[in-house]
């Protein structure tokens, strides 16, 4: 099976935290999966929902099993499978409707896996070594180990699609990109992170297609500046010209107590925009984020209208819009600026 899917089993370490028990596949950054590790540091309740990421989208089924050695007498732990997503549109509300019909294969995977109860506890409790990259079923005999592949493999099976969920492989540059653009030490990095964990926020399992576009993040992608030799950095496209052309959005996004930081974003906006005049393309709706870092903002929404010329852009027909927002905690405030975003491009 390619890495277009994935199964995997994570439990809580007393020791070291969530922690991955076996997967079918590592669970590395270079490969864009995601951290589902840290669904089980925030979550502890049974159940079965979908998680939604950049690359990939999950189906979760969090269970107990018995066990003597743990605190409370139960082991917590977690099933998930993930299927990579790269598409827009229809294919990605195929992924959600086939994640969501899995349900019932992870919890009958669940209740044979608690079936092994206190022969698996005591790997789960053996001390691991934490930079081993020997997943801890390797510490498990080869009869416990076969038993729990078995049925490892066996609902992997099940859950595997009968028909094929890649999408062929598509020329980059034709796909459409929102880029990142903004000073140093902007909060870029931290704002794609942040959005990658987008968790369902107050949306009800049934409303499957309204919760689609909040997930399609996958053409977010930041547009580098090098300040020092004054150039662009894109992996998919190999100069500014071009990542113009397949721009479908911008966020500019700026630290808001930051004079500098307003201006620079300014400035390579303004770099970026000549392109665009240059090339003769349309300006695409531009979302203007101003991080307020400290919950505070020093620069009041007048300064950044005219520091981006707003009022002007939109009297050019340009859709534009200013949100002042703490990136790191107000995920409620960002998922209603991406919102906005989207709902003017699509
Ligand atoms: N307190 C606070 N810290 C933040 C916030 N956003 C980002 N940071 C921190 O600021 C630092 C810079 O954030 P990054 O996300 O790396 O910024 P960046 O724009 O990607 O930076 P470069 O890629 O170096 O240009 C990091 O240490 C973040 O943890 C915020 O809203 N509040
Ligand atoms: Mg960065």
């Amino acid at each position: 099976m390619t890495q277009n899917q994935i199964l995997c089993i994570t439990y809580f370490d007393q020791v070291i935290g969530p922690n991955t028990l076996y997967s079918s596949e590592p669970l590395v950054k270079s490969l864009d999966t995601p951290d589902i590790n840290r669904i089980l540091e925030f979550n502890d309740e049974e159940g079965t929902f979908i998680f939604a990421y950049r690359k990939f989208q999950t189906v979760n089924h969090i269970f107990h099993i018995d066990s003597d050695l743990a605190r409370g007498g139960k082991e917590l732990m977690m099933i998930t499978y993930m299927i990579k997503t790269a598409i827009f549109k229809d294919e990605i509300v195929d992924v959600f409707k086939y994640l969501d019909s899995k349900a019932p294969v992870l919890e009958e995977f669940a209740s044979e896996i608690s079936k092994l109860k206190n022969d698996l506890a005591i790997i789960l409790h053996t001390k691991k070594n934490a930079i081993s990259s020997e997943y801890p079923l390797e510490l498990a005999n080869e009869e416990l180990k076969s038993r729990f592949l078995d049925i490892f493999n066996k609902y992997f099976k099940k859950l595997a699609p009968k028909y094929r969920l890649e999408t062929p492989i598509r020329d980059k540059r034709l796909i459409k990109k929102i880029f990142i653009i903004g000073a140093p030490r902007a909060g870029k990095t931290t704002f794609l992170k942040n959005i990658e964990l987008i968790q369902f926020l107050n949306i009800k399992r049934n409303d499957l297609p309204s919760r689609i576009y909040e997930v399609v993040i996958e053409n977010l992608e930041i547009l580098q500046y090098d300040n020092q030799i004054r150039e662009f950095e894109c992996k998919d496209f190999e100069n500014l010209e071009n990542c113009v052309n397949f721009a479908q959005g911008f966020i500019l996004l700026f630290n808001v107590s930051d004079k500098n930081s307003i201006i620079q974003t300014k400035e390579i906006f303004k770099i970026v925009d000549n392109t665009r005049l240059e090339i003769e393309t349309e300006l695409v709706p531009i979302l203007i984020i101003g991080n307020k870092f400290h919950g505070r903002e020093y620069f009041e929404q007048e300064f950044i209208n005219k520091t981006f010329e707003i009022n002007e852009l939109r009297e050019l027909g340009i859709k534009i819009k200013y949100f002042p927002i703490n990136i790191l905690k107000e995920d409620e405030k960002v998922m209603t600026a991406i919102r906005w975003l989207i709902r003017k491009i699509v």
